[in-house]
């Protein structure tokens, strides 16, 4: 079987950048392809747009072994990896249906540069069905790759398989090499010639499946999660209500060895646990009340924060209120769908006091509202408000928070 030789990987976000330049680190040429000319402008300088441990390194030295180059348009290339958004679409009937068209999109941008044999990999968390769907797509703008095969009847000219990114954000570089894989071709063919060259930089063990199996596999991991963290946040609510301690009560109840519960927080952000859980709804509404109610329950537990810091403003005239933390997860700057920002913003818009945000690890690119250094929200503010359990934010010396009102959703001071 001929090893690719040359990837093209279509979207340098956050999954797209790590695997390209850590496969120009492997030795194959690969040319990064986005919409985004910045993009590609910083990438070829060396340089990163996101934030994320060690990538600055990994891309500068891929950029400056010439093996790793951005373009806005693809080349003719062995591979192609898809590692484009999937968001899903937010509609009035709450069935928030699965948006593709950024995966349609990126396949149409390489149908005219494929060659029979080519291997079309997608990495995106996709609905089931989508990478049949990519097939199709290149079945109809492609019909002469397919009209020439020398292949079998049954067997695609063109290599076709999902193979789902699993990383962690803030550990990318790590998972990316350590994490068993999943491949699941639209033939057995397409998902063994897929593992081949994910065997080059996978040190986990990399598991063959059907293309549609693969990509529910990937949305039952994300809602497993959603569904953890929703009973756990619901069960704050409760201990809130019985005045138990939640951190302590999940403490004591995790000690039984078949109970794991997971965290309580202001709410689950990002951009993969919760939207994903949607193309599970989507694809069987009427069967799937646990995983819908888990996603309403998440989506829930902002507005329940802004609640309960309303309630303990009203004890101040003029209360001081500390955001602690805007990104949607510790020790990350990225704000995307970050329930902390989405308190803040709305304690901000509330006018029930002044607020002070404080996050350290967003500096000058923030414009939206003013954020404080952490000193001076400790000093200032009346209510704190926990909303990221940061590093800079465990370290505090309780001796500071002795006068204050203290809303911790982490459970960083339990
Ligand atoms: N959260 C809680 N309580 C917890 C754990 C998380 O409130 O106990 C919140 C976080 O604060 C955050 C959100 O959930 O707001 C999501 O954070 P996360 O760390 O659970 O997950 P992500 O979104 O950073 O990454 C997930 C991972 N999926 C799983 O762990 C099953 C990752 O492996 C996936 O690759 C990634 O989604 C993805 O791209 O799909």
């Amino acid at each position: 079987m001929k090893q690719p030789q040359k990837i093209v990987v279509v979207g340098l976000g956050y999954i797209g950048l790590p695997t390209a330049s850590m496969l120009a680190t492997k030795g194959y040429q690969v040319l990064g392809v986005d919409v985004n000319p910045v993009t590609v402008e910083t990438i070829n300088q060396g340089q990163i747009h996101i934030v994320e441990p060690d990538l600055d390194i990994l891309v500068r030295s891929a950029v400056n072994s010439g093996k790793l180059k951005a373009s806005l348009t693809p080349e003719p290339a062995d591979a192609f990896i898809l590692a484009v958004p999937t968001p899903f679409t937010q509609n009035d009937d709450a069935s928030n249906p699965p948006d593709i068209s950024h995966v349609e999109a990126a396949t149409e941008a390489i149908c005219p540069v494929l060659n029979a044999g080519n291997l079309v990999i997608l990495e995106s968390t996709s609905p089931v069905g989508t990478t049949e769907r990519i097939k199709e797509i290149i079945a109809e703008k492609r019909s002469d790759l397919f009209a020439a095969s020398p292949l079998t009847p049954h067997t695609s000219p063109v290599y076709v398989a999902h193979c789902p990114e699993r990383v962690l954000p803030g550990h990318v570089l790590r998972e990316l090499v350590d994490n068993d894989r999943i491949v699941g071709g639209v033939d057995r063919i397409s998902a063994e010639k897929v593992r081949g060259l994910y065997k080059t930089f996978c040190s986990g063990e990399i598991v063959l499946t059907d293309s549609r199996t693969a990509e529910m596999t990937k949305l039952v991991e994300n809602s497993f999660r959603d569904v953890n963290i929703a009973f756990a946040n619901e069960l704050s609510l409760v201990c809130d209500k019985l005045d138990i301690n939640v951190w302590e009560l999940i403490d004591l109840a995790n000690r039984h060895p078949r109970v794991d519960i997971l965290n309580p927080g202001p709410g689950v952000g990002g951009h993969c646990i919760a939207v994903d859980p949607w193309f599970v709804v989507a694809s069987a509404p009427e069967l799937t009340p646990l995983i819908r109610t888990a996603r309403e329950v998440n989506d829930c537990k902002p507005e329940w924060v802004v609640r309960k810091v309303a309630v303990m403003a009203e004890r101040f005239k003029n209360p001081v209120i500390g955001c602690m933390g805007l990104a949607f997860k510790a020790d990350i700057d990225d704000l995307r769908e970050s329930p902390a920002l989405a308190i803040t913003r709305k304690l901000i818009d509330s006018n029930i006091g002044e607020v002070m945000a404080c996050e350290p690890n967003v500096n000058g690119e923030f414009s939206e509202f003013p954020l404080y250094e952490l000193a001076e929200v400790l000093t200032r503010a009346d209510i704190l408000v926990v909303l990221v359990d940061h590093a800079e934010f465990k370290e505090i010396d309780y001796e500071l928070l002795e006068e204050k009102v203290l809303i911790d959703t982490r459970g960083i001071w339990r």
